[in-house]
């Protein structure tokens, strides 16, 4: 009885939110932000999120919207932009605009505009966008569409684990995630991958072992901290533009932290920041900023863990932080 009465409080608070608060935000947007509110979290896993076919996922996302990325239809030229949360996602999405320059869909209620965000889009939606089409998505290797027909080209931008856990800790407590714990409780279920977007390791490594297929490029966030010019021109490059030295300084001017922080194109973060606390998306935006969240334990922990996951794999990150 109980429940239901919460629940039925919930509803109609978010029907006052729904006029009020996300008033001038898409209607299929706030139905995702409906339904992600309406999720629980379980002791095991104390963040709201979904789970399809065992998979941890953000909460905003139904069996429906799973069944929409395996039925999708690819079309040449699409363009997928893969992270795992809070690895850089929209920092590449910003500098796949200043390069492409796709056009915006006239589909309003497309999140994330003319990079849409393709775990957040209706089938409809996404047939809508002219080709070539750039969407982005956290969404694990096994489950993003591919075609044996035509090409599909696809970027996974992949950052420090220590870096991500704690931008990620720093972002659980949003209300569309509600984790009320403390750092040393969040890096438990982060390193036991269990939080939305699920294991870390599992995410990165699966993507990894494509690294040499032709259609994948496969980047670092702390290489785009550390020569953020030469890496808009690999990815320039990787997706058909050549591009001058001049070329890439100019999207490097659009795109460093403070660029985009004061650029009013992040509607993505415009909406974090309103519904959370000022600059709680484009957080810091730096490499190194575990070394003042991790305790020795916690690292020799975390080292471990790292090394029994990536030892041998050939994949290995820069922890240090670098000049821009
Ligand atoms: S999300 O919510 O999963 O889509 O977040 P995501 O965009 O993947 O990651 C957010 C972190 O990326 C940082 N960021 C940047 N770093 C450097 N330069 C630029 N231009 C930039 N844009 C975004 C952002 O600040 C978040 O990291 P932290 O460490 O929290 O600051």
């Amino acid at each position: 009885m109980k429940n239901v009465v919460e629940s039925n409080i919930k509803k109609m608070a978010f029907q006052v939110a729904r006029n009020t608060f996300f008033k001038e935000y898409p209607e299929h947007f706030k139905d995702l932000c409906e339904r992600a509110l309406n999720t629980s979290k379980t002791k095991e896993i104390p963040f709201l999120h979904s789970k399809v076919n065992g998979l941890i996922l953000p909460p905003y996302m139904t069996e429906e919207q799973v069944r929409i990325y395996t039925t999708f239809q690819t079309r040449p030229g699409d363009v997928f932009l893969v992270t795992y949360p809070k690895s850089g996602t929209t920092w590449l999405a910003e500098i796949i605009r200043c390069i492409a320059q796709p056009k915006e869909s006239d589909k309003e209620n497309l999140i994330g505009g003319p990079v849409p965000t393709f775990d957040m889009a209706t089938q409809e939606q996404l047939e809508a966008v002219p080709s070539p089409r750039y969407m982005s998505t956290h969404l694990p290797f096994s489950l993003l569409p591919r075609s044996s027909e035509h090409e599909v080209k696809y970027i996974y931008l992949a950052r420090n684990p220590k870096d991500v856990a704690v931008s990620y800790f720093h972002f659980s407590s949003m209300p569309f995630l509600n984790f009320d714990g403390t750092w040393e409780e969040f890096l438990q279920y982060f390193m036991k991958g269990n939080i939305p977007g699920g294991s870390y390791f599992d995410h990165v490594l699966e993507w990894w072992s494509h690294q040499d297929d032709e259609n994948i490029l496969f980047l670092k966030y702390e290489d785009l901290k550390k020569d953020l010019k030469s890496q808009v021109k690999i990815i320039a490059e990787f997706l058909g533009f050549k591009f001058s030295d001049e070329e890439a300084k100019a999207v490097v001017k659009q795109c460093t932290f403070q660029a985009m922080k004061s650029n009013s194109n992040q509607d993505i973060s415009k909406f974090v920041d309103k519904l959370f606390k000022k600059g709680s998306h484009l957080r810091k935006g730096i490499v190194g900023d575990w070394k003042n969240h991790f305790s020795d334990e916690q690292l020799e922990e975390f080292d471990k863990l790292y090394q029994s996951r990536l030892n041998g794999t050939g994949l290995k990150f820069e922890f240090q932080s670098v000049a821009e």
